[in-house]
């Protein structure tokens, strides 16, 4: 348990900086990419969606950051040679982090309906497939166009255009199974769905929410924020199962005298809630809190705040004045008197900020967690003013620039109308497919080719098996993709791989060397440029297979010049600017310092709501019902992983060297008669339905009572693609009821 005692960050980060730098893209090649990674000029960094500040260092990156460059830029490379040796069903014996190493996809590849092996093939020969099968469908409908978060905004505009173009509106993307319960809570209650606060407001906050969010993995540069927040006296409150080792002792990688001593103190207060107790938990805080204004009447709520800008609160204090303080620790598993003094914290704070990701959007109750956030906040008007702010953290680095360039299956009626205006062809009204709905159309026959802009679409989802089964239907498969992952493997009848540039890497166009821009999580746009030579003379860029996707697929009736837009991306940002608000004179903004930051009424208490005001809002106590033997389960990422990419086994601030563990509290091992480090089978019950995954490792850790958790994706094939939040329709993928048997190690 927490085996290692060192701070995180430290002399161990900058090692395996340097490791990954060397041993794929090699000492030139990385230093090159990693001396303007998130540089003015430069690009950016294709790990997470946290800011860059406006004074930056010379090594403005993280570890993680780093490792994602180095695993891009790798000077190994997969050409059709290596294809014939492998055939696709050996391939997919190989593991994740096999595939991963064996380097960057080179050219064009296609596999034929009677082949077990993708051969080489032509850019005009695989785009006039892929167009041939899109026109033989009988309805636009039965095409899925998936997204992965890092398409920049100039590709990911494209690509919903023609897809509109060609009829639907189908665009399911990584959000869904991400942020998704964060854009339906926040745009519900405060008439945004993104989130408030700018990275100015971190340096006035007085206490800080971390509410399931692992940043010293998942989010590293956020550390340097907190780390200065800290220090200058910002409380800095963690709301989390788990005790993440960053937030408990950090030393900055950057700053060679923290490396030797214990490391600086990031959170002073940690609350461990049971996995899925975050609502008993807030509403416990805001009960408390007003259980403080009735001591000290008309001193603790802003009122004038809540008279003048929200509705809803009297519905939201009787509902906590009738919510028991019993039902609220044995739901949150935290203790009354810890509660209250978090509310005591909170209350005499006069700027509170609250972040949080996974661990609270990928609930059944994702949605009404965000909310109660909101109304905590709410209470004391820490909401569109300096040093106050909801911030979800975003995962992907453009996942919010792709939502924003309209990669949405339920887009607004007001972006169509913008889109037809400027384009003059009539966009589809019906709703598309989101990611689930994708997985059971497919299932169903109801959609037959599949084509991903990056990602990993079978290993992401729920219920593995079942999605592979449904890609396995369609008759065609395609991946625009830099490197092999499993989901290229999992073929329809026939399929495609097409490889495109990374952000690293230099993108020249006729009209000469293009840059794209991005969208941070604080509604920052602003430009990357690769620098890197391009892994191979064949690869194209996102834009520019879009194009050609687009022209094979809808020929003479597409009202849009493509390659016009191809040659000169400011011809995409012109079209953006006419179709988006909010990106007036974009061609001279993007090319500013630092970007331009988007509106968002929020940020100025003008809340685009039916009311005009903010909403309190009323939310019951979610269960989650346990029998004998059960847990609840949540699936995270390890320090040594991106998504769905595996760099290596260990997790080295957890202490864990396996990825198939379990983490489970010592008292509950005992308790089911388990041993540590014994293998175990798991099965996972979702009503009437049961899954099953061999061969885990039982680890004793920190964890609360009744709560386990595993790593993503290996577990993901036990998640009930049926489990996922009210009205976001993100899977549940950290609320998964399990129990165990006794197992073996893996074969
Ligand atoms: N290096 C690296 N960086 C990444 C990624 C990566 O895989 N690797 N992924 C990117 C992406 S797409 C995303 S979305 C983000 C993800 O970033 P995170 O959301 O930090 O990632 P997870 O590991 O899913 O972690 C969720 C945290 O939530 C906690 N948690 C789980 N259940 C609950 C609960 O019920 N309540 C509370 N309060 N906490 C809970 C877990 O203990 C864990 O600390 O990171 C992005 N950045
Ligand atoms: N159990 C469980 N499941 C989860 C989660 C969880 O916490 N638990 N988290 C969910 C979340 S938050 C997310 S965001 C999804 C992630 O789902 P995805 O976004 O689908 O998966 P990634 O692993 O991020 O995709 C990685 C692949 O993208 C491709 N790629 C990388 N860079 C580029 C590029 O520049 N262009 C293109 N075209 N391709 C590129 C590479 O081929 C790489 O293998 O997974 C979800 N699944
Ligand atoms: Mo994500």
């Amino acid at each position: 348990m927490g085996k290692d005692n060192a701070p995180a960050g430290g002399l161990e980060a900058l090692r395996s900086t340097a490791l990954h730098t060397l041993r794929d893209p090699g000492l030139r090649r990385g230093i090159r990419a990693l001396s303007v990674l998130n540089q003015e000029r430069g690009f950016d960094c294709p790990g997470c969606a946290w800011p860059d500040p406006s004074e930056r260092s010379a090594a403005e990156f993280c570890e993680n950051g780093a490792k994602a460059v180095a695993h891009e830029a790798t000077t190994r490379k997969l050409t059709a040679q290596f294809f014939e040796r492998w055939p696709i069903s050996q391939l997919l014996e190989q593991s994740d982090l096999w595939l991963e190493r064996q380097g960057r996809l080179c050219e064009p590849l296609f596999k034929a309906a009677d082949s077990d092996h993708y051969a080489a093939i032509s850019w005009d020969a695989a785009f006039e497939r892929l167009g041939a099968s899109l026109q033989s469908l009988s309805s636009p409908n039965r095409a899925i166009f998936y997204t992965s978060g890092r398409t920049s905004n100039e590709a990911a505009f494209l690509y919903q255009l023609f897809v509109r173009e060609f009829g639907t509106n189908n665009l399911p993307d990584c959000s869904n199974m991400c942020h998704e319960s964060s854009g339906t809570g926040l745009s519900e209650v405060i008439g945004v769905g993104k989130g408030t606060v700018s990275l100015d407001d971190f340096d006035s906050a007085d206490v800080i929410l971390l509410l399931g969010q692992n940043p010293g993995s998942n989010h590293p540069r956020m550390l340097t924020t907190l780390e200065e927040a800290a220090k200058r006296g910002c409380e800095i409150i963690s709301i989390n199962p788990l005790k993440e080792r960053a937030l408990v002792r950090f030393a900055h990688p950057k700053n060679p005298r923290s490396w030797f001593g214990r490391g600086s103190e990031i959170c002073n207060r940690f609350l461990q809630v049971r996995i899925g107790g975050d609502v008993a938990l807030l509403q416990g805080i805001a009960k408390a809190v007003l259980e403080l204004e009735t001591r000290e009447p008309g001193r603790i709520l802003d009122w004038e705040f809540i008279r003048q800008h929200t509705d809803g609160f009297d519905a939201y204090r009787k509902h906590l004045e009738a919510t028991s303080w019993d039902s609220i620790t044995e739901t949150s598993g935290i203790a009354r008197e810890s509660i209250e003094a978090t509310a005591v914290v909170y209350a005499g704070a006069p700027r509170v900020i609250a972040c949080w990701a996974m661990g609270l959007t990928q609930h059944r109750h994702g949605v009404a967690n965000i909310q109660e956030i909101t109304n905590l906040l709410l209470l004391r008007g820490n909401l569109g003013r300096r040093g106050a702010g909801v911030c979800p953290v975003r995962g992907h680095s453009n996942v919010q620039g792709d939502r924003t360039m309209g990669i949405w299956e339920k887009p607004k009626p007001e972006f169509l109308d913008a889109l037809e205006r400027e384009f003059g062809f009539a966009a589809p009204r019906e709703n598309g497919h989101d990611t689930l709905a994708a997985i059971a159309a497919m299932q169903a026959g109801q959609a037959s080719v599949f084509l991903g802009m990056g990602g990993n679409f079978a290993a992401a989802t729920p219920d593995t098996p079942a999605t592979e089964a449904a890609l396995r239907r369609c008759t065609l498969t395609a991946h625009v993709a830099t490197k092999l992952n499993r989901s290229h493997l999992i073929t329809g009848t026939e399929a495609l791989l097409l490889p495109c540039l990374g952000r690293t890497e230099r993108d020249a166009q006729e009209t000469g060397q293009q840059f794209v821009s991005v969208e941070n999580s604080m509604s920052v746009v602003h430009r990357s440029e690769g620098a890197l030579e391009p892994a191979s003379p064949k690869l194209r860029s996102e834009p520019a297979i879009v194009a050609g996707i687009a022209k094979a697929a809808l020929g003479i009736r597409s009202a849009i010049d493509w390659d016009a837009l191809v040659a000169n991306y400011d011809g995409i940002r012109d079209h953006i600017e006419r179709v988006i608000p909010g990106f007036e004179d974009f061609n001279r903004r993007v090319r500013q310092p630092g970007g331009f930051t988007l509106p968002n009424g929020a940020r100025d208490r003008s809340f685009a709501t039916a009311s005009g005001r903010a909403h309190f809002t009323v939310h019951a106590l979610p269960r989650i019902e346990l029998n004998a033997g059960e847990y609840v389960m949540m699936t995270i990422r390890s320090h040594n992983q991106y998504n769905t990419t595996v760099y290596g086994e260990a997790d080295r601030y957890r202490g864990i060297s396996d990825r198939r563990a379990v983490l489970m509290n010592p008292l509950d091992i005992e308790s089911e008669g388990l041993q540590a480090q014994q293998w175990v089978d798991l099965t996972s019950r979702f009503e009437d339905e049961e899954r099953t995954v061999r061969s885990f490792r039982i680890e004793p850790y920190d964890v609360p009572r009744r709560c386990v958790a595993t790593y993503f994706p290996e577990a993901n094939a036990l998640v009930a693609a049926g489990s996922f939040a009210q009205k976001s329709r993100t899977p549940a993928y950290k609320s998964v009821v399990v129990r165990f048997a006794a197992g073996a190690a893996p074969r």
